[in-house]
């Protein structure tokens, strides 16, 4: 199985950490938005499934994918926030904007996680087509937003190990 072929959805679950405590931000854009709000319900279901509490869990929308980075460098400034989730996605075949939002948010997303030393979780498709971002936000290969909040609570647990707590 290629990686673009991977269910997103299905993950390795031994070990996780207790997150009953822990909080997190999910930042949501607004474009595509019919394809964002999957990626956002995924998150936020895996976040609930595996312990978060609700009122642990916290949303902010930015207009578009390029805004990710600046909405996610706010929520992860902040003390009280364990791990921030961003997520977008940005059709490769339509525009060149590939070319610059989706390096600059993956540089962007990298650089704030270790400033702010916490995890910022890069939550974007970059597919090629439309019918390939809803297979993969709730579809056949599964929901990138499942993936991204897994992601999450695994690096949280990993800094609290390193942590020694
Ligand atoms: C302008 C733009 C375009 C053409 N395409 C997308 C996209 O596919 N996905 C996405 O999340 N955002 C897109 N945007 C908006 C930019 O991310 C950004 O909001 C604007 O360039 C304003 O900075």
């Amino acid at each position: 199985m290629s990686s673009a072929d991977k269910n997103l959805s299905v993950f390795n679950t031994t070990g996780l950490p207790d997150i009953s405590n822990k909080k997190f931000a999910i930042v949501v854009a607004e474009w595509n938005s019919e394809v964002t709000e999957k990626l956002f319900e995924g998150a936020y279901q895996t976040l609930i499934t595996y312990g978060a509490s609700e009122s642990n869990i916290e949303r902010g929308n930015v207009p578009g994918s390029f805004e990710l980075t600046l909405g996610a460098h706010w929520f992860a400034q902040r003390e009280d926030i364990d791990a921030v989730i961003a997520l977008g996605v940005v059709i490769q075949g339509e525009t060149k904007h590939n070319d610059y939002i989706n390096h600059a948010v993956a540089q962007g997303i990298t650089n704030i996680s270790i400033q702010n030393n916490k995890p910022v979780i890069f939550g974007v498709l970059t597919p090629n087509n439309m019918e390939q971002a809803i297979d993969r936000a709730g579809g056949a290969f599964g929901n990138k937003g499942d993936e991204a909040a897994m992601t999450a609570i695994k690096m949280v647990g990993l800094k609290d190990q390193v942590a020694g707590k």
